[in-house]
């Protein structure tokens, strides 16, 4: 089993606290083994914690394990259940050699999220509690609302939904910014079983458009425009091309239902169709603010998200209510040592899973008071976000190692301008964080007094999957330490054979837990070779990890063709389609390189057709291309003018030997022998400095 990797007397907390390793935190150096670099939870973070030793996390993360349906169901019973779900707690075929993949929770048990997120919480006194903080890109532009005020608006918009024909099981497409109207929608759509699919409203019209063809909604949520920092991005006219895009795949959208933010765009500026727009304030207040819940079974559909995989085509990752509920609520309370008292903030936006699941679900779940804050972190200066922990007095602080080293970059001024008393617990998400971004975000920013949740997960597990318990054991600053209640990553060899102990390898998991994802959606077959095939008997993660001698996890990144920029997952497929599509350009390999502020940078190796010149606009034009069809947070950092690609006999580009070009790692290239024509990667380098 799992449990013997871990060796608990290891990780004691004693109350020594940690000692900071200044000259690592100055110079950003590695210490010469990381491994042996342990941070201790403080005697009174341990002693007021949710989980507040190594004994008692063993204790229960054994029970888990041993007796996963007594262990989830105790937890499922917290909540509100129409009707008990059946005699299984958990029905599983894991096993691709056993037929078709098939994970099941809490099967029959009928429920409804947004019921357990609001009218629980109401019904236990929380009314008057306030569930959501907004505020604005612009200082001084905020806003709440309470349990019951939430309440209320999230059955206005169900009402309406309603009487535009959006029944059980239909698609809701949401392109909003982070404004209390998105988790609003989220919520009104969970309670009506409609499936909401929110896209991250930084993608293009194109991508906009592929995610609407693939699942036809009753729908479309958005805004007409929105600020980040000081440039306004007219969303409707982004979501008119992509309705119009659609169109032409034979795809119509009979309904657009446009917020109004006139601060970033005059309601007479803003382009519409008239019949199929309608504006957000013009209807949602004129529905009844009470709307009865319409139960699901556990297994019904709560949501599709989109996310990158490695080919062209999107994913639709599916998840459903009942095991998302519990697991999304348990993890958010133990990873975040989560009490009612915390003001929570989560820098995500809900267009990724991040936010599903810890700005909208997770928290709500367990009643908690959540901030939305919709502009960048670094608006109007890089010590906005502090401004913002000591204005809301801010005790949990979820955010990326992304922003985390670009604000390091800025120096530590604009964080010590602030007071920051109210932390208590940190987390990052979204890419490994690299120790001496661990050690800023800890000693500056928490004054080396709060602990840092480092949590690994994917939009497919839907919650967390290793991540620390705040309270409970030493961390080791860049690893995310242990496996969560009910998880068992395995790390297994080329041919999938699982090792133990100190190693690293491929991270798969073994056996389901609640919150995974059920298919992909219209593609079950995808699901199970993506997942399922590379390694027979377990889900693949898609990143490798190591297991140091003392069982704590580090994730070394994505083994597949997968980038991930900024904590923002691309796939080089994608990227490479993109640049394609460009008339001039006949191939193109994408790769990843390191990036000190966006953890990997993207580097386009381009082969133009016969007789085009190379220019600095073409360069543009290419980048142009690539952010028009996928959005700007895909564009390449470098393109590489490539006279040939390095390819195997049999035609396939290969990638390693771009990664060494692009690293610059030219003494590495390994063995070419297998290319069809190694002078290519003479030229390749020739042409590096072009
Ligand atoms: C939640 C989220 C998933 C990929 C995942 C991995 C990387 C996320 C991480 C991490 C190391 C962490 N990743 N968290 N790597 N340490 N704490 O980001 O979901 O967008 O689906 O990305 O992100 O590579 O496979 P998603």
């Amino acid at each position: 089993s799992y449990l013997r990797h871990v060796d608990s007397r290891k990780l004691m907390p004693n109350g020594a606290g940690h000692i900071p390793h200044l000259k690592a935190v100055i110079l950003g150096e590695a210490l010469a083994s990381e491994e042996d670099d342990l941070v201790l939870p403080s005697k009174e973070f341990s002693d007021q914690a949710n989980v507040h030793s190594p004994e008692q996390y063993m204790e229960m993360y054994k029970r888990s394990i041993e007796d996963p349906d007594g262990f989830w169901s105790e937890i499922a019973s917290q909540f509100y259940w129409k009707q008990k779900w059946g005699e299984k707690v958990c029905d599983e075929n894991f096993d691709v050699r056993d037929g078709k993949i098939k994970i099941e929770w809490f099967k029959g048990g009928i429920t409804n999220v947004c019921y357990n997120c609001l009218d629980r919480n109401i019904e236990a006194g929380l009314g008057d509690k306030v569930a959501l903080y907004w505020e604005g890109n612009e200082p001084g532009l905020d806003g709440s609302l309470t349990y019951s005020q939430l309440l209320n608006q999230v059955c206005q918009v169900a009402n309406y939904l309603k009487d535009i024909g959006v029944k059980k099981g239909d698609a809701v497409i949401v392109y909003l910014p982070m404004i209390n109207e998105l988790p609003i929608t989220m919520l009104a759509c969970a309670r009506i079983g409609a499936v909401h699919s929110v896209v991250f409203a930084g993608f293009s019209a194109e991508s906009l458009a592929q995610r609407i063809t693939d699942c036809k909604p009753k729908a479309v949520i958005t805004c007409n425009a929105v600020r980040r920092g000081t440039k306004p991005i007219l969303l409707k006219d982004i979501v008119d091309a992509a309705i119009n895009d659609s169109a032409k795949d034979g795809v119509s959208v009979d309904v657009c239902l446009v917020y109004d933010n006139p601060v970033a765009l005059k309601r007479e500026d803003t382009k519409w169709t008239q019949g199929r727009d309608i504006w957000w304030q013009d209807v949602i207040p004129k529905y009844p603010s009470t709307c009865p819940v319409e139960w699901v079974d556990a297994e019904d559909p709560l949501f599709l998200l989109y996310t990158s995989g490695s080919t062209g085509k999107p994913k639709g990752v599916l998840h459903t209510a009942g095991g998302y509920m519990v697991y999304t609520a348990t993890t958010f309370k133990y990873a975040f040592d989560y009490k009612p008292s915390d003001i929570y903030w989560c820098t995500a936006d809900c267009g990724w899973i991040t936010g599903h699941s810890y700005v909208t679900y997770g928290p709500l779940l367990n009643g908690a008071t959540v901030l939305v804050y919709e502009g960048a972190p670094n608006y109007p200066d890089a010590g906005r976000c502090w401004d913002i922990v000591d204005k809301y007095k801010v005790s949990i602080f979820y955010t990326a190692p992304t922003l985390v080293r670009s604000l390091m970059r800025d120096g530590e001024a604009y964080v010590t301008r602030y007071s920051r008393k109210s932390l208590r617990v940190l987390g990052s998400v979204g890419e490994p964080i690299n120790p001496s971004a661990w050690r800023w975000f800890y000693n500056v920013v928490g004054d080396s007094r709060c602990p840092i949740s480092d949590t690994w997960w994917q939009t497919e597990t839907g919650g967390f999957m290793i991540t620390p318990l705040p309270g409970a054991w030493a961390q080791k600053p860049g690893s995310a330490t242990f496996p969560f209640f009910g998880i068992q990553p395995v790390i297994v060899d080329e041919k999938g054979v699982e090792i133990d102990g100190e190693c690293s390898g491929y991270l798969c998991i073994k056996k389901s837990w609640p919150g995974a994802f059920r298919t992909l959606y219209g593609d079950h077959e995808r699901y199970e070779t993506t997942y399922f095939k590379p390694f027979a008997g377990y889900y693949f993660s898609g990143d490798g990890c190591r297991r140091d001698k003392d069982g704590y996890h580090w994730l070394t990144g994505r083994v597949d063709d997968v980038i991930n920029v900024s904590g923002h997952r691309i796939g080089t497929a994608e990227v490479e389609s993109a640049l394609v599509s460009h008339p001039q350009c006949a191939e193109a390999a994408v790769v990843g390189v390191e990036h000190e502020v966006k953890g990997q940078g993207i580097y386009a190796f381009v082969t133009l057709v016969d007789s085009v010149p190379y220019s600095e606009d073409l360069r543009k034009d290419l980048i142009l291309t690539v952010r028009k069809q996928i959005g700007a947070f895909a564009a390449p950092d470098k393109i590489h003018w490539a006279p040939g690609l390095p390819k195997t006999r049999s035609g396939k580009i290969m990638r390693r030997i771009l990664r060494k070009i692009a690293s610059r790692q030219l003494d590495e290239l390994g063995d070419t022998s297998t290319l069809a024509d190694p002078n290519v990667v003479k030229q390749l380098i020739e042409f590096s400095d072009s």
